[in-house]
């Protein structure tokens, strides 16, 4: 059992959830709506109309899930908050209950010696914030800021790490360019102020954490390593224009201070003096979730956008249809390092996972996660500094507009009775965590 042997001392190994996918309660104890909830509860936009009313009640199950991680040996738990929970419209009044959730599950990780790694924004944005425009106003950056003041008033004696933003690019493209996530929009490249205020959102939250004592801030982003379909010049171009929307606009303002060429003139007027200071403020860490690599042609001539994904074809795929390249992840750090230099800080692999039939034999998630802890090996053998690696996702969960037909969890959740089974997979890494040698 050596799948987690090699690695650098003190590498750190956990698993990640987020809010509206586990939680459920979802009107409990002052909780106020989240753009999900509107989704989820519009007809038609969730696979069998799913919702995360109740998803795993890990809100009123969370010692049980706490057990689970203890049992299974991780270092720490990157989990995320919910604004709403805490803040129910997203300004003003502070919702006392919702705090103490978060306040008693970091008390009950710390017992058991798991490190808390709170994620302050995953998806669910206040629906009174949406209601007044949400992330295509700017507005919605320092509400975020202050959000993340509380939230650091609250947990910061024993909370120092902090991650401010999830894969803001899926939040853009999902959410605001294709519709096909909360809010809901189907704005192409009129999301991109989604971008530029998460992202200034991101840095002033940093600023307000590292006033309160914050050691390490982080934005975890969603990253892909883009292929063109063949050595065409169209092709190669619409690879690069892909690469700048879903990778380069994330991480270049925040690592270098400037957005990609191919972007800034879309962006305009929306850049305001010190803006890029304040996204480009020193980052402790950066996280990437990594799932796969991307296959990009060029559009047709008449199409909204200006690349068209194909598939990868010739390696397995995920329950999701997902192709498997576990290649694709050194492929990935080996090229943030020779593309950033310098400016790259220490990384987080904070997501890597995959969805898998129904049911606890679940040989297809151990060879995923083998290969790709191999793949990471070797980025940190090439001199990446890799400093841990979270799995997605501690059990099976809401999968956004999937519902809850994609199961990515290393532990079974029946969601009718809310049974939680170890899966094949848990077993695996537990016994490979048991196996390390101290540091
Ligand atoms: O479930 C999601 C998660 O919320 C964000 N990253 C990708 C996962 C799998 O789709």
């Amino acid at each position: 059992m050596d799948a987690l042997a090699g690695f650098p001392d003190r590498f750190e190994v956990g698993v990640s959830t987020a809010a509206y996918q586990i939680e459920g309660a979802v009107t409990e104890d002052g909780r106020g709506p989240s753009v999900w909830d509107t989704f989820a509860h519009t007809p038609g936009r969730v696979k069998n109309g799913d919702t995360g009313d109740v998803a795993c009640d890990h809100y009123h199950r969370w010692p049980e899930d706490v057990a689970l991680m203890a049992d299974l040996g991780v270092d720490a738990y990157r989990f995320s908050i919910s604004w709403p929970r805490v803040q129910p419209t997203g300004s003003g009044a502070l919702n006392t209950p919702g705090l103490d959730f978060y306040d008693r599950l970091v008390d009950a990780l710390l017992q058991r010696g798991i490190a808390p790694l709170p994620t302050l924004f995953h998806w669910d944005l206040p629906q009174a914030l949406e209601d007044e425009g949400g992330w295509l106003s700017r507005a919605t950056a320092e509400r975020f800021a202050e959000y993340a003041g509380h939230v650091a008033d609250r947990l910061g004696d024993r909370v120092r790490r902090w991650i401010t933003l999830n894969e803001p690019v899926v939040h853009m493209a999902e959410g605001h360019a294709w519709g096909g996530g909360a809010p809901g929009h189907s704005l192409m490249f009129g999301a991109l102020p989604v971008a530029h205020h998460q992202l200034l959102g991101h840095g002033l939250a940093a600023r307000v954490l590292r006033e309160r004592g914050a050691t390490q801030v982080m934005i975890t982003n969603n990253c892909t390593p883009v292929l063109p379909a063949s050595d065409d010049e169209a092709d190669v171009m619409a690879a690069a224009m892909y690469d700048s929307f879903h990778n380069r606009l994330f991480n270049d303002p925040i690592l270098l201070g400037a957005y990609p060429e191919m972007l800034a003139s879309f962006l305009g007027d929306l850049v305001q003096e010190g803006d890029l200071e304040i996204i480009h403020a020193p980052l402790d860490a950066l996280g990437i979730n990594y799932y796969n690599p991307t296959r990009i042609a060029a559009a047709a001539p008449d199409a909204d956008l200006p690349f068209d994904p194909q598939p990868i074809e010739g390696v397995p795929i995920t329950a999701f249809g997902w192709p498997v390249v576990p290649g694709g992840l050194r492929d990935l750090l080996v090229g943030l390092k020779d593309t950033y230099g310098e400016a790259l800080p220490p990384i987080y692999i904070t997501e890597n996972g995959c969805s898998t039939a129904d049911g606890t034999d679940d040989a297809f998630r151990i060879d995923y996660l083998r290969g790709h802890l191999d793949a990471l090996k070797s980025a940190i053998d090439a001199g990446v500094d890799v400093r841990g690696y979270f799995i997605w996702s501690l059990m099976d969960n809401f999968e956004w507009s999937e519902g809850y037909s994609q199961r990515f969890g290393l532990v079974r959740v029946d969601f009718e009775t809310q049974e939680r089974t170890p899966k094949d997979s848990f077993r695996w890494l537990r016994t490979a965590l048991a196996a390390r040698k101290p540091a």
